[in-house]
């Protein structure tokens, strides 16, 4: 139990439309970093979740005619089916309507006010109801939404508010000074649009609606969304519960990752929730830009949803997962398009990794019955791929620390196409001819094994179904997906099994 330990989110989803690629490519980010940490030796928590409570979900459960715990239940069971589908290994899973959780928001919301950073108001502002968010003058577009771009409304009713100036001063030190926000470049526009001008206080309770916690010292407000939403990443550890034991040992988060729409949410009013309460902060928040579609951010709003088991079904979960984590960078957005995914598809993944396995397994088959074994190289182009193998768990490493997962899978695709390029300079077929030619032959395709073996023990993370595969048909188990094993060398021999096309 001396295993140091990682706990890493995702936000909890809005269960008010079926899961879309958005929300697959956070979860998928996650779910890889998750693995690859488990890989590592770490004590790992990985928790994702629904965020089932507001306005919207109240109106649209209203709309079907069942009540909203119906409403979201059904949509929560695709949620999870998606997840499986997608090989998500999530350790937990918090909806906001668990018994567990409620308590935890109510005993939070308590404490923030007999602390004196809640307190008893009256709300007026621009309403978007689609988006259940209230937004001041200056944030208008247009005097539209700016999320969303449809009509917002004037609204005022008796609320709570939570007091943000007091930790004003520290959040703009978190921000501006620590490695908290990743990327930093973000935090200079967040301290210049939210922090400078003053922070305002955040209206956290509503009368309007009843879809909600209920704040137990004033019946008739239901806590308002970013409360009861934020507050999920400690209540699912047990903090104020007693569903779990395991805020000491998980808290702070590791990494919190999000995309830039709720970045405000996680970069200031998270902080000042934890500051209000004396907790620790957590270590690292991730944003990442949208996937936009025709130039717009996907989303249920919107409209303009991808869904991602219509895609899964056509062309498997991996390549899904291959293409999201390939084209995501931290950072900026990124468009998406039926055409870029196929290219990546069939140049990388049926080309490159998919014809490196097959043709590997074929020669070593064909010339050697199917068992080679560890023959030295003597050229320089072997020490070259030899070297490239022995430095890529370090490169990989580096960049799983630094959350930069295309370079991450950059690096490894790298070492498979100067494999590939390798059979062309050895061409096999040519040694073939010559008996004198054997033990050169072996020890070609021994060193093609290894860059096989050592790419897919890292694949793991990334592409969990084929990584398994590949060492199958490597004629190893899945013992062999170690992250201790990843020198040149250190599988011995091999006893291949053809098996079929790893992305038809
Ligand atoms: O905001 N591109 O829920 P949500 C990239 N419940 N990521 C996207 C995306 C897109 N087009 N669309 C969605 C909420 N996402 C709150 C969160 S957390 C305490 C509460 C992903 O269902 C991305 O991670 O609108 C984004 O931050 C999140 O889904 C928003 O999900």
């Amino acid at each position: 139990m001396d295993k140091e330990k990682f706990y890493i989110t995702t936000p909890i989803y809005y269960p008010s439309g079926n899961p879309h690629i958005g929300h697959c490519y956070t979860t998928v980010a996650c779910d890889s970093i998750a693995r690859f940490r488990r890989m590592q030796g770490y004590d790992v928590l990985f928790l994702t979740g629904t965020d089932e409570h507001g306005l919207k979900i109240e109106q649209k459960a209203a709309e079907k005619g069942v009540t909203p715990k119906a409403y979201v239940d059904e949509i929560v069971a695709i949620f999870k089916k998606l997840w499986s589908y997608m090989n998500i290994s999530y350790d937990r899973y918090i909806r906001t309507t668990d018994d567990y959780h409620i308590e935890t928001v109510q005993k939070i919301f308590k404490e923030l006010y007999d602390r004196g950073y809640i307190y008893k108001g009256e709300y007026k502002g621009k309403y978007c109801t689609p988006c259940e968010s209230f937004w001041t003058e200056s944030q208008l577009v247009d005097g539209k939404c700016p999320e969303c771009g449809r009509a917002v409304t004037e609204a005022a009713e008796e609320a709570y508010f939570f007091k943000l100036s007091p930790f004003a001063d520290r959040i703009e030190k978190l921000l501006l000074e620590t490695d908290y926000l990743q990327p930093k470049s973000r935090a200079v526009e967040l301290v210049n649009n939210f922090i400078k001008p003053g922070l305002e206080d955040l209206c956290v309770s509503r009368t309007s609606f009843t879809w909600g916690i209920p704040v137990t010292f004033d019946p008739g407000h239901v806590v308002y969304v970013w409360v009861d939403a934020l507050s999920n990443y400690i209540s699912a550890l047990g903090y104020l519960n007693d569903k779990y034991d395991d805020f000491d040992r998980y808290w702070p988060a590791d990494v919190h990752m999000v995309a830039k729409d709720i970045m405000r949410f996680h970069a200031i009013i998270w902080p000042a929730m934890l500051m209000a309460l004396d907790l620790p902060l957590p270590k690292h928040l991730a944003v990442h830009g949208w996937i936009t579609f025709n130039g717009q951010k996907m989303s249920k709003s919107i409209g303009n949803v991808v869904d991602p088991l219509v895609l899964g079904e056509r062309y498997g979960a991996d390549a899904i997962r291959y293409h999201i984590l390939r084209e995501m960078a931290l950072g900026a957005d990124s468009s998406f398009s039926n055409e870029i995914m196929i290219n990546r598809i069939n140049a990388d993944l049926a080309n490159d990794l998919g014809n490196l396995l097959s043709r590997t397994v074929a020669m070593c088959e064909k010339y050697f019955g199917g068992t080679v074994h560890n023959v030295a190289g003597t050229e320089a182009i072997d020490t070259e791929l030899e070297t490239m193998v022995n430095e890529l768990t370090a490169k990989v490493t580096a960049d799983m620390d630094d959350l930069t997962i295309p370079q991450a899978l950059m690096e490894i695709f790298a070492v498979i196409q100067r494999a590939n390029k390798y059979i062309d300079e050895t061409a096999p077929w040519a040694l073939a001819k010559d008996e004198a030619n054997k033990q050169r032959l072996e020890s070609v395709l021994y060193h093609l094994c290894e860059a096989l073996r050592v790419c897919g023990v890292l694949l793991n993370a990334y592409l969990p179904t084929t990584a398994p595969k590949m060492m199958e048909q490597l004629g190893l188990d899945a013992s062999a997906l170690d992250l201790t094993k990843t020198t040149y060398g250190a599988q011995q021999t091999y006893t291949v099994h053809k098996g079929e096309a790893l992305f038809p």
